[in-house]
């Protein structure tokens, strides 16, 4: 067995007009792809998507194995934070917690896109849970909460290889985008109810 990249949760032109068939074809096809094949080169083929949690905690942050498996496991996440007719207000038990740890959904989303874009460089932003509390952090490079003993809920890649086809340099119109148009509260509650 070895590690093996997931089919997108959806059609590949379904994102669009927001995220591009180019874009994913790009991001999903070849970058996320050469995360998972350079994860098997490191790894002899010998592990397996189940194992894929652990490889990272016991590797370095950074290092080649961490990076990649990293890497592969953010994708993966960032994929399924996204579906088509998605975004704006959350709904489902999500809602309540955000109210509840921000106080409202619009000073979620103002400290949301503070952090996606005042990651310096590449990285991701999450809201996440520590000790049962809902937090917004951002990560640098291939980064992600498992490191840091918190839980991830929603992702937002903000490596410009996420936007740069669709949006160029334009970072706050991606994480905007990203926002009101894609984000999948569905998952994000399937996730906050497996805490
Ligand atoms: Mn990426």
């Amino acid at each position: 067995m070895a590690f093996t990249l997931p089919d997108l949760p959806y059609p590949i032109d379904a994102l669009a007009p927001h995220i591009s068939q180019e874009t994913l074809e790009y991001h999903h096809g070849k970058h996320h792809k050469t995360y998972v094949d350079k994860l098997n080169e490191l790894t002899g083929g010998e592990k397996s998507d189940t194992d894929l949690e652990g490889v990272i905690l016991e590797a370095d942050n950074p290092s080649p194995l961490f990076n990649n498996a990293a890497q592969t496991w953010n994708h993966t996440f960032y994929w399924s934070c996204m579906k088509p007719d998605g975004g704006g207000e959350p709904t489902g038990e999500v809602a309540d917690a955000i109210n509840s740890a921000f106080g409202s959904y619009d000073e979620f989303s103002k400290q949301f896109t503070e952090a996606a874009l005042t990651q310096f460089g590449s990285g991701w932003a999450w809201l996440a849970t520590e000790g049962g509390e809902l937090k917004i952090v951002k990560t640098a490079n291939a980064d992600l909460p498992l490191n840091h003993s918190q839980q991830a809920l929603l992702t937002c890649d903000v490596w410009e290889h996420a936007y740069y086809i669709d949006y160029r340099n334009a970072r706050p119109k991606y994480v905007e985008t990203f926002l009101s148009s894609l984000v999948n509260w569905d998952f994000v509650n399937e996730k906050l109810k497996a805490v």
